[in-house]
C-alpha cells in the first residue's frame, strides 16, 4: 500500500472507536524514517514481522547514530540531568525555588540524518527535568522565544490562573512576551509540564514537555535515579510517530547502555507523553520492579515488570539487579521497540 499511511487508513476504517483503532494501528505498516529512500520509493514495508531485518536488529540503518551535540543534549545526560533551580528564602524560612524556562523553536536530529523542526523548551527534548522538594514556593519564568504562541502547563495542584492554559490568568503567552508561573510544590510525586496550547497535539508532538520531580519533605531512599521521558516523533506530518523513544533518541541506551551497580537500589522516573498512540509501555528484563504510580504514596501498588501508561500518566520504578550483565528494557508494543524504545542497563560485576 505504498503511499497510503498508518493515520489515513484509521480515518477511513474507524469512526473513533479506541480498541478497535489499537488493534489497527498495529497491524498497518510503516517505513523508517532511516530506511533508503529508494527502499521507501519501491513501498517496501515494516509490519510487526518485520521480515527483512535480521533478528538482531537493534540499532539504526548501518550503525549510525544520531550528533548528540549538534542537538545540544545527549539522552545520557538527560538520564541523571536534575534540575533543581536556584533557591531563596523568604523572611519565613520557607523556600523558594525558581527557573527559567525559554521556548526556542529548534531542529533536531530525532533519527540519523532524520532533521525535524522542533520547538523546545531551553533547547532540548524533553525539557529540563525540574525538581524541588514538597511544601517549596515555586517560581518558573516563561519566556516565548519561539514563532508560535506557548505556555507551560504543569501537573499538580496550584491555582487556576497558574494552569498555564489559554483563557486562564496570562493565557497564551505570544512570541516575545513572557510570564510567571507560581504555585506550592505539591504534591510529592514525578508529574509532567507540557505546552496547551491549540492544536494541543501539535504542540505536544513537537516536543514541548518534560518532567517534573517534587520530592517528600523527608526524602526518598538513596538510589540511583533516572528520568525517562516516553516519547516519539511524527517526522512525516500524518500524525503517527515513524520514531520511538525514552529521552528522545531512539536506541541511544543499546548503542551505549546505562551503567548501574549491581545490588543498588535504581529508581526510574518515567513519564509518558507519546502523542498520537493511545498507550505506551515499560518492560524490564530479568527482573520485576515495585511500581508506585504518579510516585504518591511510599507504598507500591504492583510488584511486576511490565507496566501500561497513557498520555500524561506517569509512576517511579524501583528495584535492584542481584545479577551482573545486560538487561533489556523496551516498550512492550514491539512496533515501538523496533522503532527505537529499547535499551539495556549493564550491570557491573
Ligand atoms: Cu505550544
Amino acid at each position: 500500500m505504498p503511499g497510503l499511511s498508518r493515520r489515513r487508513l484509521l480515518a477511513a476504517s474507524v469512526p473513533a472507536i479506541g480498541g478497535a483503532a489499537a488493534a489497527l494501528h498495529s497491524a498497518v505498516p510503516h517505513t523508517h524514517p532511516w530506511d533508503s529512500e529508494a527502499e521507501a520509493a519501491a513501498g517496501h514495508e515494516h509490519g510487526g514481522a518485520h521480515a527483512g531485518h535480521d533478528s538482531g536488529h537493534a540499532n539504526f540503518r548501518a550503525g549510525r547514530v544520531v550528533d548528540h551535540a549538534a542537538n545540544g543534549f545527549d539522552p545520557h545526560e538527560v538520564l541523571r540531568d536534575f534540575d533543581w533551580g536556584t533557591t531563596h528564602r523568604l523572611a519565613s524560612g520557607r523556600v523558594v525555588r525558581e527557573w527559567e524556562l525559554v521556548a526556542t523553536d529548534k531542529e533536531i536530529e530525532v533519527a540519523p540524518g532524520v532533521r525535524f523542526a522542533a520547538w523546545t523548551y531551553n533547547g532540548r527534548i524533553p525539557g529540563p527535568t525540574i525538581r524541588a522538594r514538597e511544601g517549596e514556593l515555586l517560581r518558573i519564568s516563561f519566556v516565548n522565544g519561539s514563532e508560535h504562541p506557548h505556555t507551560i502547563h504543569f501537573h499538580g495542584i496550584h491555582p487556576a490562573a497558574m494552569d498555564g492554559v489559554p483563557g486562564l490568568g496570562a493565557g497564551q503567552i505570544e512570541p516575545g512576551q513572557r510570564t510567571v508561573y507560581e504555585f506550592d510544590a505539591l504534591p510529592a510525586g514525578v508529574h509532567l509540564y507540557h505546552c496547551h496550547v491549540r492544536p494541543l497535539a501539535e504542540h505536544i508532538a513537537k516536543g514541548l514537555y518534560g518532567a517534573f520531580i517534587i520530592d517528600p519533605e523527608d526524602g526518598r531512599e538513596d538510589a540511583d535515579e533516572m528520568v525517562m521521558v516516553m516519547n516519539g516523533f511524527d517526522t512525516n506530518f500524518d500524525r503517527a510517530n515513524e520514531v520511538y523513544a525514552a529521552n528522545t533518541i531512539g536506541f541511544a541506551y543499546m548503542d551505549t547502555p546505562i551503567a548501574t551497580p549491581r545490588d543498588e537500589l535504581v529508581r526510574v522516573y518515567l513519564v509518558n507523553v507519546l502523542e498520537y498512540d493511545l498507550i505506551n509501555s515499560f518492560h524490564l528484563h530479568g527482573n520485576l520492579f515495585h511500581y508506585f504510580p504518579t510516585g504518591t504514596s511510599k507504598t507500591p501498588a504492583e510488584f511486576t515488570d511490565t507496566v501500561m501508561l497513557c498520555q500524561g500518566q506517569r509512576g517511579i520504578l524501583e528495584w535492584r539487579f542481584p545479577h551482573p550483565g545486560k538487561f533489556m528494557f523496551h516498550a512492550h508494543q514491539s512496533e515501538f521497540t523496533e522503532l527505537g524504545w529499547q535499551g539495556f542497563f549493564e550491570v557491573g560485576a
